[in-house]
Order: C-alpha cells, then structure tokens, then sequence
C-alpha cells in the first residue's frame, strides 16, 4: 500500500512526510536528488502491541507500516505550472490513495504560490489538476484504442469499440468535473477503469494544515471542513504540521507532556495513519510469542487463509486452522491458557473474516 502526498507548494507536504517516517530530506532538496520522490514507512502506532509486550517480552515488537511517498516541487525551469508536478505522473497512478495537504496557517515569510492563503481554492486547485491529469490519461489510452482498433476483429474489435465509447463518455463526465462519476459505473466499465489508473477515483485524506491559534474553534477552518465533506464525504484531519515536527525531535515522555500542556491531541503520525487504515478499509491482526509481537496490515473481514499470506504462503498453502481470540478478551485474562480455559479461544477454518485486534495463532502443514 503506498500512500502519495500532494498539495501546493509550501503546503506542509515534506514536513508531514517526515513526521510520519523520520526521514528529513530538507538536504536532498540541492543536487542530484531534487525532482526525484521520496519514499519512507510509517510505523502505526499502536498501543496494544506494547501490552502485549510487557506479557511477552519478545525479543522485537514489529508495528504494521504503511508506506507514503512525498512528491517534490515541479522543476522551476520545465515548470509547467502546476501545483502538482507532472513529472511524477507515473508515480501518482501508483498510489492506492492521497494525502491532500491544505495550508490554512499564514506566515508572511514563507510566500503561498497563489499570493494569499485560502484553503477552500486551494482544494479546487487540486482537485482541477487530478482532473487534468486523468484527461491526460484517458487521452492516452485514446490514442491506442484507435490504434488497436485498426490491428483487430471480430469480437476483439467490439470490446475496443465499447471501450472507444466508454472513454468519451468518461472524459465528458472529467470534463464537467465530475470525478467521482467513476463509482456509479457498471462492471465492465470498471473493468476497464481498473487498468486506466485514474487519479481523481483515488481515496483522498485531506489534512489541514493550521498556526496553533487555529487548533481551537475556528470559523474558516470549520467552512474548510465542511467543503471537504460535502466533496469527499470524509471529515479532515487538523493539525499544526510544524509544531507536530518540533515536538517529533523530542524524546516520548517530553512529548507527552508538551502535548498536554499545550492541550493537542494525538500525534500528527497517529491521527494519518489512522486516517489512512479508515479510507483503505484496513484494520491489524496480531501474532504474539516470545520471538516477537506483531500487527500485520490487512483489509478489513479478510478470510483466515488469505491473512495467513501476509505472513508467509506456506501457512496459506498448509493451513490446518486459526486459534484466534480478541485483544480485549485476552488481555482480561491475561493468557491464552486462562483464555482458553474460559472457552475464548475459537478455533476458526479458512474463511473466517478476520477482524481489528484478532491474536491469531495459525495451524498448518507443509
Ligand atoms: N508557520 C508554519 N509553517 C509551516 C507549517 N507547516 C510547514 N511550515 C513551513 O512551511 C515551509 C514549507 O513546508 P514544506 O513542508 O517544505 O512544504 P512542501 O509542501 O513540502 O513544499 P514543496 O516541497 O515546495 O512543494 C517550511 O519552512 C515549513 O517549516 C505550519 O503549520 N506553520
Ligand atoms: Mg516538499
């Protein structure tokens, strides 16, 4: 799963990605590195693996991650003006979804690209240039349509022709800006869609960057709020990126007490990988022994078999069955014996969906 940030230059982007994975790559701004993406893992916070921990006290504890890439500012001498760099096209297809950050905070000394800050216009701005983007897209795959198109027949050439259809059809739709047109489509036209890679069919988590003095109740950061709901159908995240940097460079305790004394909530990387579990539909399963205590990342209601993948394909090919019981039901017993004792440990076959907080032990047999 890769997660791409974009926004408008001096948004908050790079200082959130390194929030999130720790890489500070201010240095890789100069030289031969500009222009080029920034990949890094986030680490899900997750505060059950740490009391699984103080039971086990396994050699290594191993939180689920979650992959975010930063896209840099456009190269100013090939600029082609727009917010998001289209050098990076490629790169933005392969996202399974975004992470719009919008600035709200001012500051005289760091200029807005659009001359004053407005975050409403701002998440037009990108939502026009994702839009852009998928013309350019569907433009493309035009083109070899109509090549194909010359090369086929039969039943080969009806599918291309439907396609040909198809694709008009979606860039009209593009083109009065409706991207969202590609959720009520049919199955064959999701079929072709899947292969076309579009941006504005992607999830898209919006942040609002904000001062501190915008954390607390805030007229413009609530009409903000309220644009992205009735765009997206999701709430934003709110957080002062800046300060969120600040306080990572401090040890976990200092940072506790900071946050309390200036009364913020969660960390900036906490409340984005949550946001990021929501929108992919994602939740953690847990494996625990004296070796290790791990989360492991999959869709929601995944079947036993197919988790077990996630950990290695042999426990998929051999798999006899799963042990599983709750965190909560465990951690109110305190072992698997006493779990077990009680009758909360069920042993589960291939297709039990599995839930956030399952502790799984899996049988199998290679
Ligand atoms: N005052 C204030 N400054 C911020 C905040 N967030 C980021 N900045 C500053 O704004 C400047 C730009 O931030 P970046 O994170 O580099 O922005 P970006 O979106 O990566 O910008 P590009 O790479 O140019 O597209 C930096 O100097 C940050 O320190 C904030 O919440 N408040
Ligand atoms: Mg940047």
């Amino acid at each position: 799963m890769q997660i791409g940030l974009v926004g408008l230059s001096s948004s908050g982007k790079t200082t959130i990605f390194k929030c999130l994975t720790g890489i500070n790559q201010t240095l890789k701004k100069t030289g031969l590195d500009r222009g080029k993406a920034e990949i890094g893992v986030a680490k899900v916070e997750d505060p059950r693996l740490d009391e699984l921990a103080k039971i086990y006290h396994p050699k290594k504890i191993v939180p689920a991650e979650i992959t975010y890439f930063d896209i840099p500012i456009s190269d100013p001498i090939a600029s082609d003006q727009l917010a998001i760099s289209s050098q990076h096209l490629n790169r933005l297809q392969l996202a399974d979804a975004f992470v719009q950050v919008i600035r709200a905070f001012e500051d005289p000394s760091i200029p807005h690209p659009e001359g004053v800050v407005n975050p409403n216009r701002d998440i037009e701005i990108i939502r026009a240039e994702l839009i852009l983007f998928d013309l350019l897209i569907l433009e493309k795959r035009s083109d070899k349509v109509k090549e194909l198109l010359k090369s086929s027949k039969g039943a080969e050439r009806e599918k291309i022709m439907k396609e040909q259809v198809f694709l008009e059809k979606l860039k009209k739709g593009l083109e009065n800006e409706a991207p969202y047109m590609v959720k009520s489509l049919n199955s064959e036209e999701t079929r072709f869609t899947s292969n076309y890679n579009l941006l504005a069919a992607k999830p898209i988590i919006t942040v609002v960057n904000v001062d501190d003095g915008q954390l607390e109740d805030n007229i413009e950061i609530d009409l903000t709020k309220k644009h992205v709901q009735e765009l997206t159908g999701q709430s934003c995240v709110v957080f002062n990126a800046k300060l969120e940097a600040d306080l990572m460079q401090m040890s976990q305790t200092e940072q506790q007490e900071f946050r309390e004394s200036l009364g913020l909530g969660y960390s900036c990387l906490h409340q984005l990988t949550k946001a990021t579990l929501d929108i992919m539909d994602m939740c953690t399963f847990l494996t625990v022994g004296s070796d290790e205590v791990r989360a492991w990342l999959i869709k929601n209601n995944l079947s036993a078999v197919s988790a077990a993948r996630k950990i290695h394909s042999d426990i998929e090919r051999g798999f006899i069955r799963a042990e599983v019981i709750g965190y909560d039901d465990f951690m109110n017993h305190g072992s698997i014996t006493a779990a077990k004792k009680q009758g909360l440990v069920r042993s589960e076959g291939k297709s039990y969906p599995v839930k956030d907080g399952d502790i799984i032990n899996y049988l199998f047999n290679v």
